[in-house]
């Protein structure tokens, strides 16, 4: 079976601003959900490295952020479902949307192409806006393009700095 089709892949992003009580602050968060992501159905393929970035919402906490590519068979629906529960198992509080969160799993592409459903999205609507994101995903899938727009990883995490100055520059004075 050496060369049988080749496993779909997922880019799921990571994040926390909340200590856990045994895991410990948010990157070690992250580190223990890296470890709880691999199972028999999902294989681990690369992870980008942990930052820690300003948070985006209403949350004052920093936020640790991290990107992993998984090969996976699970469809996007089964996808979504064990992310959801891994976050169940770290705690995480639902309700408040934008609260502090201990963990926080979303798809941001697969290479199936897009997905939409009433639950799901994919690629995840906010991706090409949130440097959080795009930053770990440029380090681990540079070459990755968006189905939709067709623009590269590395393209769509060079639009939002280039997009900065513009703006501030339109703003009065
Ligand atoms: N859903 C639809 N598409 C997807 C997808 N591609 N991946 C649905 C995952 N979920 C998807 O998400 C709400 C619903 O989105 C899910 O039930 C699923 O059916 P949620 O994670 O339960 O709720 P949420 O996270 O509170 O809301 P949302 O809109 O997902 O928040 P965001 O956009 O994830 O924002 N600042 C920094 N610096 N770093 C962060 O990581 N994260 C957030 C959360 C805010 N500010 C941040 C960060
Ligand atoms: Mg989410």
């Amino acid at each position: 079976m050496s060369n049988a089709t080749p496993l779909p892949l997922y880019a799921i992003s990571l994040g926390s601003n909340r200590r856990h009580v045994r895991f410990g602050d948010p990157r070690q968060v992250l580190m223990a959900a890296l470890a709880a992501l691999e199972s028999d159905d999902i294989e681990a393929v690369d992870a980008s490295p942990i930052i820690a970035s300003a948070p985006l919402g209403p949350s004052r906490r920093r936020y640790a952020n991290a990107v992993a590519l998984v090969a996976s068979p699970l469809s996007p629906p089964e996808m979504l479902e064990r992310l959801q529960a891994i976050e169940a198992a770290f705690g995480r509080r639902t309700g408040q949307r934008w609260s502090a969160r201990t963990l926080d799993l979303d798809i941001l592409l697969w290479s199936g192409g897009a997905w939409s459903d009433a639950a799901l999205n994919i690629p995840h609507p906010a991706l090409t806006t949130r440097d959080f994101v795009l930053g770990p995903l440029r380090a681990i899938a540079p070459d990755w393009r968006h189905p939709l727009n067709s623009h590269t990883v590395r393209q769509m995490a060079a639009r939002l700095v280039r997009a900065k100055p513009v703006d501030r520059a339109a703003s009065p004075h």
